[in-house]
């Protein structure tokens, strides 16, 4: 297997905790959709890493396709519980997750626009999202060692990558703050080799 991934990328970050977890072996293809010699439009139209090329050579995008493809390989430990039902559930957690990093992406990129092009007010807006999103995993984290069964799966995966982003581009968001049983899970995953091989470079 091959993955297309950037360093910085949450979302290639996500599938390559999953692959470190379930110590599947793939060569990591560093190829970041922003430089212009990049190779992701060959692999994915819509030019966004990750991308997963399996043994067989079909392409997989985006990363909740890619989780759900590398579970049909059954090398434990499941990161989906096989009850569908169940299962929708832990994929809502990782939708859920997925959104917190979206509106961070958001927020950074318009943050990043020039003086006069910036707006105020879409920044504000996805700041918002992101405290509910991270007041809805602050709900379903208290009580629990782990957010769906009795081991870290593809949910606590996606909120651990997103929380880790808000650390990396949002500190000043302090989401540790109000929040225990979140900086708790976040604690418990950080010490994970998967989270600690995988950190982002700065910048
Ligand atoms: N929903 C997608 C999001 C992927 C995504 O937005 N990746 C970013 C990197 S963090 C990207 O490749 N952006 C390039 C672009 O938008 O042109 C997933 O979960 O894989």
């Amino acid at each position: 297997m091959k993955l297309f991934a950037s360093l910085t990328s949450p979302y290639a970050r996500k599938i390559r905790i999953i692959l470190a977890e379930k110590k599947l072996p793939f060569e990591l293809v560093v190829d970041s959709p922003w430089e212009s010699n990049t190779q992701v439009p060959e692999v994915n139209p819509l030019g966004k890493v990750p991308v997963l090329i399996a043994d067989d050579g079909e392409a997989y995008f985006d990363s909740p396709v890619i989780a759900g493809y590398l579970e049909t390989l059954g090398a434990p430990p499941a990161m989906l519980p096989v009850d569908a039902r169940e299962a929708v559930r832990v994929r809502q957690t990782d939708a859920l997750a997925d959104g917190v990093t979206d509106a961070a992406v958001t927020a950074l990129l318009e943050s990043r626009r020039p003086d006069g092009e910036r707006s105020e007010g879409v920044i504000a807006r996805q700041i918002e999202k992101i405290k509910r999103g991270v007041d809805a995993m602050e709900t379903h984290a208290a009580g629990r060692t782990w957010l769906h069964g009795d081991a870290p799966g593809l949910g606590d995966v996606a909120v651990g990558v997103a929380l880790a982003y808000l650390d990396l581009r949002f500190s000043a968001i302090d989401w540790r703050n109000g929040h225990p049983a979140l900086a708790a899970l976040a604690e418990r995953l950080f010490a994970r080799p998967s989270f600690a091989d995988t950190t982002p470079p700065a910048g």
